[in-house]
């Protein structure tokens, strides 16, 4: 009998990127997939590396202790390659006969090239992962040949052996619950549990894959679970591992025009009637969803806190155009006072730098930005990635839009199989950028001492007096505001200096500017070091 073992690697973030993500998230495909094999009578296991905060090679002793023969890893994308790597090598020379499958947005586009490159992986599921896993398990029990499994690839005698693409489930309500076996470790070490009330998306983004990965298996591109089947999963969260936080996962939880906003309200009022108490609620959305129907957050946020992801992108039309949005800069600014008006918090998701902004455009992003009131390091150094198989990358590969490459000593360990490479084309911009992206990640670490300053102050005021506790929330939110203000102080700075001046000649003088700037941070920084020390002082009597 075939035993299965799910694996989520262990996910590292590149040193010089913002550490982006705080808190501590389930892996839903992993929980998806185990629930319906087992539902089918499968054995499966789940290893959740990321949550069990296990480097790689605690991540491989732990899979050696573990009795299985198949190896199923998710990838939810590239950046985890290099940890999967060792791990599957591993696991090969130890053991030749076991079978090793992936899964995830990532493999199933640049599947061709993981193949080739890991030849320690057996077979790779493409799009959504059940009935498809399913079927390989029962395909590999019967030595059956894996041609008759849709949506796999495997090495064939004659090369890569693409099988027909499954169609996408047709009935969410039909799937069984994720299994939650990750859970209460998760909850242990202050994650938030995801829920999925809706999978796919129908816009057309170009940078997104989103869009792909449901739009190229046939059956219908957004589909959603009814409101009492989620109603129902969230009240088994809340009987079984006492949980009030949720992200809703769905790629625009608005879903698509007039009826999924209906849906939304409907789900919201749900809610309130079946007397869950959700104390926190946090989703993604479209900006032009909210901004035709900005009073629905007074719904959902009447009684509970939440933090809400509107997809703004950029400030500036020709931009948006690009990106195919499909979306306004006014709906932009309706979205983002809607949700500043209600009691959520908002994280902008926002790409500043492309290879064809312009410096004007810069500027005229940097008025938006003042004007809606949301900055904060992360998008003032945001980037966009050229994620291989999205339609912008099609558009560049096909010759209808053009970028520079970068000089080929700056492609060294660029994943080029997954992104496009590429410079920024205007000179200004792209020392404006080496400026800001050399500084203000320097205040990674100050965001982190605050959050967990924040973190820490939850828990131990937990049934405080309501007026400290109110204090600390106010405190917290000063330090953050502190830095984000500083941030958008140094990006001006930068601005002016890259309009001044024709220095992309003079090395020395650039290194001086740099510099100037990263010591400037760097110095704030401190300062904020101090302050965080005293506001711990005062709050709990202990200082660090
Ligand atoms: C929640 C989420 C996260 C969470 C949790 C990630 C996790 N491991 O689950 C956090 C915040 C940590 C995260 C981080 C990142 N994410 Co993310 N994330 C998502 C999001 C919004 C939802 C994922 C989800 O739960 N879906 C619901 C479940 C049910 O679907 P699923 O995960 O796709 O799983 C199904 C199939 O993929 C497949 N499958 C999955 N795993 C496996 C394994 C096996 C063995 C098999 C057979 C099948 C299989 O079967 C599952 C069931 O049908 C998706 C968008 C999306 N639509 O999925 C982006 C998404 C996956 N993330 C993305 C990115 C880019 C990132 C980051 C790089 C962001 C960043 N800049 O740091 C990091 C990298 C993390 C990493 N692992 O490397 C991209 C990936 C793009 C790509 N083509 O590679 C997506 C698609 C978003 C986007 N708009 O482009 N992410
Ligand atoms: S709306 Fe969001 S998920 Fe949908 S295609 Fe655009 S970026 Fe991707």
């Amino acid at each position: 009998m075939i035993k299965i073992l799910l694996l989520r690697p262990p996910e590292l973030y590149g040193k010089t990127s913002f550490a982006q993500f705080y808190t501590m998230y389930e892996c839903l495909g992993i929980g998806y997939l185990a629930s319906y094999l087992r539902a089918h009578g499968l054995s499966v296991r789940i290893l959740d590396a990321h949550i069990e905060a296990l480097t790689v090679e605690e991540t491989i002793e732990e899979i050696f202790s573990q009795d299985f023969n198949l190896l199923g890893v998710s990838i939810g994308s590239s950046l985890v390659m290099s940890q999967v790597s060792q791990i599957i090598r591993a696991v090969r020379k130890r053991n030749s006969t076991v079978h090793i499958t992936i899964g995830g947005h990532f493999p199933t586009f640049c599947y061709e090239s993981l193949l080739v490159k890991y030849p320690e992986i057996d077979t790779i599921v493409r799009f959504e992962g059940e009935e498809t896993m399913l079927e390989l398990v029962q395909a590999l029990e019967a030595c059956a040949d894996l041609a008759d499994v849709r949506g796999i690839v495997y090495k064939a005698e004659r090369g890569l052996a693409v099988t027909p693409t499954r169609p996408l489930v047709e009935a969410l309500d039909e799937l069984p619950f994720p299994a939650r076996d990750t859970l209460p470790k998760l909850l242990e070490r202050g994650g938030l549990p995801l829920i999925s009330g809706s999978r796919g998306c129908p816009a057309h983004c170009s940078f997104c894959s989103v869009h792909s990965f449901y739009d190229t298996p046939p059956g219908k591109i957004w589909r959603s679970r009814s409101i009492d089947n989620i109603i129902e999963e969230i009240r088994l969260l809340e009987k079984n591992f006492g949980c009030h936080d949720l992200w809703f996962v769905d790629d625009n939880f608005l879903g698509f025009g007039a009826p999924g906003r209906k849906r939304a309200r409907d789900l919201f009022a749900a809610l309130d009637q079946a007397t869950l108490a959700v104390n926190r609620l946090d989703f993604a959305c479209r900006a032009d969803s909210l901004a035709k129907d900005p009073d629905l957050l007074q719904l959902a946020y009447a009684h509970r806190r939440g933090l809400v992801y509107p997809g703004v992108e950029a400030g500036v039309q020709r931009i948006l155009d690009l990106y195919q949005k499909g979306t306004t800069v006014v709906d932009n600014k309706i979205a983002v006072k809607a949700i500043k008006e209600s009691h959520a918090d908002i994280k902008m998701e926002f790409i500043l730098f492309n290879p064809w902004i312009t410096f004007e455009e810069v500027k005229e992003t940097i008025i938006f930005l003042e004007e809606v009131d949301v900055y904060d390091p992360y998008i003032l150094t945001s980037t966009l990635t050229i994620i291989r198989h999205t339609s912008l990358a099609d558009a560049i590969q096909e010759g209808r839009l053009e970028v520079t490459p970068p000089p080929a000593h700056d492609l060294e360990g660029f994943d080029q199989d997954s992104f496009i490479p590429y410079q920024i084309t205007d000179e200004r911009v792209m020392f404006l950028f080496q400026l800001v992206t050399d500084s203000l990640p320097q205040f990674e670490y100050v965001l982190s001492a605050v959050h967990d300053l924040r973190q820490q102050g939850l828990k131990l005021l937990q049934g405080a007096d309501e007026q400290v506790a109110q204090s600390f929330e106010e405190n917290c939110r000063d330090l953050t505001q502190l830095i984000n203000v500083t941030s958008l102080d140094i990006f001006k700075e930068a601005l002016g200096l890259a309009e001044n001046s024709a220095l992309q000649s003079d090395h020395e003088r650039l290194y001086t500017i740099q510099e100037h700037l990263k010591q400037k941070t760097l110095q704030f920084a401190k300062t904020l070091r101090g302050l965080i020390g005293i506001a711990k002082d005062e709050f709990f009597g202990v200082s660090g």
